[in-house]
C-alpha cells in the first residue's frame, strides 16, 4: 500500500495579514485557527495520515496554506511559484520538507505562476485552474513535467474564484463536485455533481469511502453521507474568512 503523508505548516503570527480576493476582510481569532489547525491535522492523523509539519514561515501571513507551494505527482513534487509575489518567500521551506520526505523536485519558473490550489488530480487525469493565480506559462510548465509521467494535463478557465479547488473538487471515482454559480463551465469535467453550499464543493478524501469536508457545509455533508460516504468535519471558520478551504491546509502526499 501506498503511505499517506500529510504535509502541513502552523499559521502564522501574522495570518490576520493574509491575503484577501474576493472576501472583504474580519478580525482573526489567532488562538482559534491555532486550535483549528491542530484540529485539522490531529484529523487527518486519526485517519491514517502521518502529518509532518513543513518548517514554519511565520514571516509570511498565509502560509498555512501550504498546498499553493507544492504539486505531488508520482514520485515528483513540483515546487510553484506562487501568483501573489507576497507568497513566494513560503515556497523554499516546502521544498526542503518534501525533499526530506524523498520526493525529487522541479520547479516552476518565471514568467510562469502556479499555485497548488489551482490543481486538481483524479488518477491521471489533471486539470488547471488558468486565469487567476496561475497563468498560461505556469499551466505549460506544469503539464511539461507531468505528461511524461503518464499525466493528462487539462486547463479549465477560471474567472468567478481564487482557486480552482475554490470552485470544484472531486469524489474518489472522479465525480467533479461544485457550487455552480462558482463554477465557470461544468461541462469541462467529464461527471459534474452540483452541491448546494459554497463550501461543500471542497472534499479531502482521507480514503476511498471517507471524506474530510468543512463545518460550513453540513447539508452536503449530509448528501454525501446519503450517497454512503463517511464524512468527518472540522471547523476552519479562521481560515474562511481568508479564502482558504479545507483542502489548501495540507498537502496529500500519496506517491512513495
Ligand atoms: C491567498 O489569497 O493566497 C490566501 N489568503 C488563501 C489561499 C487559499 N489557498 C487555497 O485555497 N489553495
Amino acid at each position: 500500500m501506498l503511505s499517506q503523508r500529510a504535509l502541513v505548516r502552523r499559521p502564522s503570527p501574522d495570518l490576520a495579514k493574509g491575503l484577501l480576493t474576493h472576501l472583504a476582510r474580519q478580525p482573526i481569532d489567532l488562538a482559534l485557527a491555532r486550535q483549528q489547525a491542530r484540529n485539522y491535522a490531529e484529523t487527518l492523523n486519526a485517519a491514517g495520515w502521518a502529518v509532518i509539519e513543513a518548517p514554519p514561515a511565520d514571516d509570511s501571513p498565509d502560509s498555512v496554506f501550504i498546498e499553493d507551494t507544492l504539486v505531488a505527482y508520482s514520485n515528483l513534487a513540483v515546487v510553484t511559484r506562487p501568483g501573489a509575489p507576497e507568497r513566494r518567500r513560503e515556497v523554499p521551506g516546502a521544498e526542503v520538507a518534501v525533499r526530506a520526505l524523498g520526493y525529487r523536485t522541479a520547479r516552476i519558473l518565471a514568467p510562469g505562476t502556479l499555485d497548488g490550489g489551482d490543481v486538481l488530480k483524479h488518477d491521471n487525469l489533471v486539470w488547471v485552474g488558468v486565469g487567476g493565480r496561475t497563468n498560461e506559462a505556469g499551466f505549460e510548465q506544469l503539464a511539461a513535467l507531468l505528461t511524461p509521467l503518464g499525466a493528462t494535463v487539462v486547463p479549465v478557465e477560471l474567472t468567478k474564484v481564487l482557486h480552482l479547488k475554490s470552485a470544484v473538487t472531486a469524489l474518489p471515482d472522479g465525480t467533479v463536485i461544485g457550487y455552480e454559480p462558482l463554477v465557470d463551465d461544468p461541462g469541462v469535467f467529464p461527471r459534474f455533481l452540483g452541491v448546494e453550499e459554497p463550501e461543500g464543493a471542497h472534499v479531502v478524501l482521507l480514503n476511498h469511502n471517507r471524506l474530510l469536508m468543512a463545518a460550513s457545509a453540513p447539508r452536503t455533508a449530509q448528501s454525501f453521507r446519503d450517497r454512503g460516504f463517511e464524512v468527518l468535519s472540522v471547523d476552519i471558520s479562521e481560515f474562511e474568512k481568508l479564502e482558504g478551504c479545507v483542502t489548501c491546509l495540507s498537502v496529500r502526499l500519496r506517491g512513495l
